[in-house]
């Protein structure tokens, strides 16, 4: 007799917070989100998670900390050499791995009202958060690793603890963090990854993204509707 395998739906909120929505990096057309995000929430999920963007003031991703460089500019970073060391690189390595930086405006600094999550959202909704950017010198995207995995959160061990089948991603900017979220999601490839459409707003309003994360495995669900009837 063929088995049939249970679902274990869990659900990840991507940086639902007050600077991404209203704040000094808000997305277009933000503060419609937060109804469709909170109505996602209230699902019955096994498990809820969020990620928080949380920098420290001076951070590597801000113009302010280049001076001469302006908003939205790109540049090239390199790994910090003590982290890159710390996990057996070398100078060389370093040099190889500089990586184009988009210069954004001050935003989600820790402790401030910028960095919270955006009302009515609280954050003992969730069952952890992931806290990303929090290192001066590496940005980071995803809520699972920075882009030259020197700083891995334990998200992935948590989803694979709950023995998730499918995961459920909604949040901002979803051309930046949900999206390469859903790509780490995917290529963990323990569970499907799906993103939510109708509960994802983005920093660009040309849509891209939707391609990249179907060539990348990731499911798209259109509505909460959809979502619904699974
Ligand atoms: C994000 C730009 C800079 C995001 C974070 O949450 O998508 N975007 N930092
Ligand atoms: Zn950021």
């Amino acid at each position: 007799m063929a088995e049939t395998q249970t679902p274990v739906n869990a659900l990840l909120v991507v940086d639902m917070q007050v600077d991404f929505i209203t704040g000094s990096l808000a997305v277009p057309d933000g503060p419609s989100v937060i109804d469709p995000v909170k109505e996602i929430i209230k699902l019955p999920f096994h498990a809820r998670y969020a990620s928080k963007d949380w920098h420290p003031r001076g951070h590597i991703s801000f113009a302010s900390t280049h001076p001469g460089k302006a908003l939205f500019e790109l540049t090239t970073i390199h790994p910090p050499q003590h982290l890159a060391i710390a996990n057996g690189q070398n100078a060389q390595w370093i040099a190889e791995h500089g990586l184009e930086q988009v210069l954004w405006p001050d935003h989600c600094i820790q402790g401030t009202l910028g960095a919270q999550l955006v009302d009515p959202l609280l954050e003992d909704q969730f069952d952890a958060i992931m806290l990303k950017g929090t290192d001066p010198g590496v940005e980071s995207y995803s809520a699972f690793k920075d882009p030259w995995g020197l700083l891995i959160s334990n998200l992935e061990g948590l989803l694979r603890e709950k023995g998730v089948t499918d995961l459920y991603i909604v949040g901002v900017a979803g051309d930046y963090c949900v999206k390469e979220s859903a790509i780490d999601a995917a290529k963990a490839c323990a569970w499907k990854t799906w993103v939510v459409r109708e509960g994802v707003r983005s920093v660009s309003t040309e849509g891209k993204e939707w391609d990249i994360l179907k060539s990348a495995g990731v499911g798209i669900i259109d509505t909460i509707s959809e979502l619904k009837a699974r």
